[in-house]
């Protein structure tokens, strides 16, 4: 008989043979990033479509079919809260576009062992400039009993516990990222079969880089410590492990997902008149410090490790400093003098 020769694993493929490594899984967890990645290809299709406003109607209006045109970030949370609703792996679901976490009531969902947290498009803001934008996701087990309703603990945990995190950059070509603590992975969709196919296998975040992403535009809102390391950053040549580059799109995803592959550090520091500065912890700095973390590299508050922080309330922001281990510790060091 012959052995069918699949060079190319498709996400479902990956996560079941993930699965058979681990005889007494239930398969939850690979359902769950199968549910993700269905939402993520119907999201793709209207980011794709975000420069036919004009033909297809803005936000808020009733497009040539009838339908009621949502805004992007809007039909995204829709699409990711519908996936894991009707799916059979999620208790719950706390979104960036919703002010409370949401517990499904269902007796199938009231039984499964994960809740979901997620930023569903973030960078929106750079939709109509056709800047690539994201989706981010973080995964924990829940902590209160199987069978009862998910209650506000089982979202307000730390980092650390994080079952898996991922996320997904709609831009030249649509990938998804995520991390078990196995490691991280990469697939890039392929539209031709609909399929998000392995391209990035055990993705590793190189110890040192040439990158340094941050909003200049703030440089004098930052602490001394920070304004060291960047100034350090300009100051690099071929003599010293230089020259470095500033990149900094403006897009969370983008910035942390090149840095990730090429090696860099991203920083959102705190600024004097916002000093927990504008990410958001539980579904944008904890899945990406997961991420990064597993494939190597460090992420910290400017203090300690994000994956430390306990939680307070789902939409607390904190400073983000993440990237490259090699420029985490250089970073660290200018912080120290201060
Ligand atoms: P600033 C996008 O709005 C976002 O949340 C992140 O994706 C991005 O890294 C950051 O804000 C950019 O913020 O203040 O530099 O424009």
């Amino acid at each position: 008989m012959s052995i069918v020769n699949r060079k190319v694993l498709t996400l479902d493929e990956f996560t079941i043979q993930q699965l058979r490594d681990f005889p007494h899984a239930t398969g939850e967890l690979s359902g769950l990033l199968r549910d993700i990645g269905l939402a993520a290809k119907r999201v793709n299709v209207e980011v794709n479509k975000a420069g036919l406003v004009d033909i297809l109607g803005d936000a808020n209006t009733v497009n040539v079919q009838g339908e009621d045109v949502k805004k992007l970030d809007v039909f995204a949370n829709n699409q990711f809260t519908g996936v894991l609703q009707h799916g059979i792996s999620c208790a719950g679901i706390a979104s960036e576009e919703l002010d409370e976490f949401v517990a499904f009531d269902d007796a199938v969902s009231k039984n499964s062992k994960y809740v979901c947290l997620f930023d569903p498009l973030d960078g929106s803001g750079n939709i109509d400039v056709n800047v690539s934008i994201g989706t981010i996701f973080s995964i924990y087990r829940r902590v209160t009993p199987l069978g009862t309703i998910a209650t506000e603990e089982d979202f307000l945990q730390p980092g650390s516990k994080q079952v898996a995190a991922g996320y997904i950059v709609y831009g030249s070509s649509t990938m998804l990222v995520y991390a078990t603590r196995r490691g991280v992975n990469g697939f890039t969709l392929d539209p031709s079969i609909g399929e998000f196919c392995l391209s990035h296998p055990d993705i590793k975040c190189p110890e040192w880089g040439k990158i340094y992403s941050v909003n200049h535009g703030n440089f004098f809102q930052y602490s001394k410590g920070v304004q060291l390391y960047i100034d350090a950053c300009q100051k690099r040549t071929k003599d010293n492990g230089g020259p470095y580059t500033q990149r900094y799109i403006g897009s969370m995803v983008a910035d942390v997902h090149r840095n990730l592959i090429k090696g860099g550090i991203f920083m959102y520091p705190g600024t004097f008149d916002k000093p927990k500065g504008k990410l958001r912890l539980l579904y944008e700095s904890n899945p990406f410090a997961f991420i990064v973390e597993v494939a190597g590299g460090r992420a910290t508050n400017g203090k300690e490790r994000i994956l430390d922080i306990i939680p307070t309330e789902l939409h607390q922001r904190t400073p983000l400093f993440i990237g490259s281990k090699g420029m985490m510790d250089e970073l660290d060091a200018s912080l120290a003098q201060y």
